[in-house]
């Protein structure tokens, strides 16, 4: 069996919500410049929130790398993305400094909340690494395919939005999705239909949750 094969079989399956994903009006609203700063504004704080919660979850799939994975190179993978997730916290408290975003007073909205109730669901001890993994690609992908269109040649992403979307949308980041990606297909390969499952399953609970992300950040409820 072949991974990259199963991941491209999930993407043409789920083309038109991984695109709802990645070209969110929210997005496109960056990337056009028309983007309204309060819906930005929203979009960092609610970020913050979650990126907190996104730490403990990189850690269970380390601690889940570490017992299931024979690979040593998986955990080397994920220790880069917890390096990288440090680093963006810091940036996350400059950012709001910047835009006057108070980023402790602020409360998880509904779709957050949801979404940070998946990620707890999938630290939990029955929820092998491949399923784990699974997620945390998907997670890191989104993010990269959707900055990187506000990077292209013609956009017309505004200059004070540019280190946000360069953040994400980095080439360096899109080598680490790709790293990502690959452990990802390994993994599928030896997976039992069962756990096929359950990483689509996931996979697809990752995009609905990103379109509900973007949603919140447009404001609305
Ligand atoms: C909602 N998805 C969301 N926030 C993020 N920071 C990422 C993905 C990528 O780390």
């Amino acid at each position: 069996r072949n991974g990259g094969g199963i991941i491209q079989t999930w993407l043409n399956r789920h083309h038109l919500l991984y695109s709802k994903a990645i070209k969110h009006p929210f997005i496109l609203s960056i990337r056009d410049g028309t983007i309204d700063i309060s819906s930005f504004k929203r979009w960092l704080g609610q970020d913050y929130i979650f990126v907190r919660e996104f730490i403990p979850f990189v850690a269970s799939v380390l601690v889940k790398a570490w017992r299931e994975s024979e690979d040593g190179l998986d955990i080397e993978v994920i220790l880069g993305g917890m390096a990288s997730l440090n680093d963006e916290i810091s940036w996350f408290k400059k950012e709001g400094s910047k835009w006057d975003v108070l980023l402790y007073g602020i409360s998880p909205q509904k779709a957050n909340q949801d979404y940070c109730r998946f990620l707890e669901r999938l630290m939990g001890s029955e929820v092998g690494y491949t399923v784990a993994i699974t997620a945390f690609w998907a997670i890191e992908a989104v993010y990269q395919e959707s900055f990187s269109l506000c990077l292209q040649n013609g956009t017309r992403t505004p200059a004070e939005l540019m280190e946000t979307c360069q953040r994400w949308g980095n080439n360096e980041f899109g080598q680490y999705c790709q790293s990502l990606q690959k452990i990802v297909g390994r993994r599928l390969e030896k997976a039992s239909e069962d756990i096929l499952r359950k990483a689509e399953e996931a996979f697809v609970c990752v995009l609905n949750h990103e379109v509900g992300f973007w949603d919140m950040s447009c404001g609305e409820l």
